[in-house]
């Protein structure tokens, strides 16, 4: 059974061949991407076992998905195809101040995600039980009263033994218009391990200092708060915060990098590593998504990586 699972959207993506307006795109390479199926690629990318869990429509952009998914070494095993919905899409739109993406994800696959789930028939409920990672996000909260029911369950029941969750804000403005976002405190506040960005936390929560947050949510083992690419912060409830610089790279496009990151962060805390240890993976994840135009990067190269997390702080950053 995998050690992580991450639940949530995963849709097919179109990426324009050049930046500018959509109007004048004249041609999109198709892709896939998904916050939480990002996770899941970039712990395996770092010898964790995954499964990513969502639905998919019974049409080629559901197929694609599931394959490229499998085709990364990710376990598919527990993604329910639905016979009446679509698989969402967006597009991706590249302006001089960075991307837009644009949903098209109303009454998809994806968003009739459930609480079924937790005692359906396939093998979900017992991959979601024996875990040692849940990992969640904000966007599955805001895509249907039942994502947001799922996700509500998967934090709110009793842990099996030895299992974390992991929540990360991923804050979408434009999936919340007709919902109201004063419901992820609450969720957040319910998880083990939540990450975020100062910003995007300043906007949902209205504050993103690391302290404001710890007393905001005072449930969370740990928060780390990703400070605009510049560092990033674990804060303990118990024990003095850690704080880390982020690499510095020539950023070609930022969607993506909060996946890696997290991916990263996760993949140190399975290994049991410590909390710098951990933010170091993380900025190492991030940096490979950070250098390419899709959704993640090649991992970075194992040597490097045992060589930067050991580094003293002069020769980190
Ligand atoms: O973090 C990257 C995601 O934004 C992208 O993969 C699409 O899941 C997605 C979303 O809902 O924005």
């Amino acid at each position: 059974s995998p050690t992580a699972v991450c639940v949530g959207e995963t849709m097919a993506a179109l990426l324009p061949d050049r930046p500018g307006p959509l109007e004048d795109v004249a041609a999109f390479r198709s892709a896939i991407g998904g916050a939480e199926a990002n996770v899941a690629r970039g712990l395996v990318a770092f010898g964790v076992p995954a499964a990513w869990i969502g639905r998919v429509g019974a049409d080629g952009f559901g197929r694609r998905v599931v394959r490229e998914l499998a085709a990364g070494g990710i376990d598919t095993s527990a993604v329910t195809v639905d016979a009446e919905r679509p698989t969402g899409l967006y597009v991706k739109e590249t302006g001089p101040q960075g991307s837009v993406l644009h949903y098209y994800r109303d009454g998809s696959a994806g968003s009739a995600l459930g609480p079924g789930l937790l005692d359906g028939p396939g093998p979900a409920a017992a991959m979601l039980t024996r875990a040692r990672l849940v990992h969640l996000s904000g966007i599955t909260a805001a895509l249907s009263d039942g994502a947001l029911a799922l996700v509500r369950a998967l934090l709110e029941r009793p842990r099996p033994p030895g299992q974390a969750v992991s929540f990360d804000l991923n804050w979408r403005p434009a999936l919340w218009r007709r919902r109201d976002p004063a419901v992820l405190r609450a969720l957040l506040d319910a998880a083990d391990i939540v990450l975020l960005g100062a910003d995007e936390a300043a906007e949902a929560l209205g504050t993103g200092d690391p302290e404001g947050l710890r007393a905001l949510l005072p449930g969370p083992a740990t928060i780390v708060v990703k400070d605009d690419a510049r560092r990033a912060s674990a804060v303990d409830r118990d024990g003095p915060p850690v704080s880390e610089p982020a690499l510095s790279v020539d950023v070609v496009e930022r969607v993506g990098a909060g996946d890696a990151f997290a991916a990263g962060y996760l993949a140190g805390t399975l290994r049991g590593y410590d909390r710098r240890r951990c933010l170091r993976l993380g900025h190492l994840a991030a940096a490979a998504t950070l250098v390419v135009h899709g959704d993640h990067g090649p991992p970075p190269a194992p040597e490097r990586v045992e060589k930067l997390l050991a580094a003293a702080p002069e020769e980190w950053a």
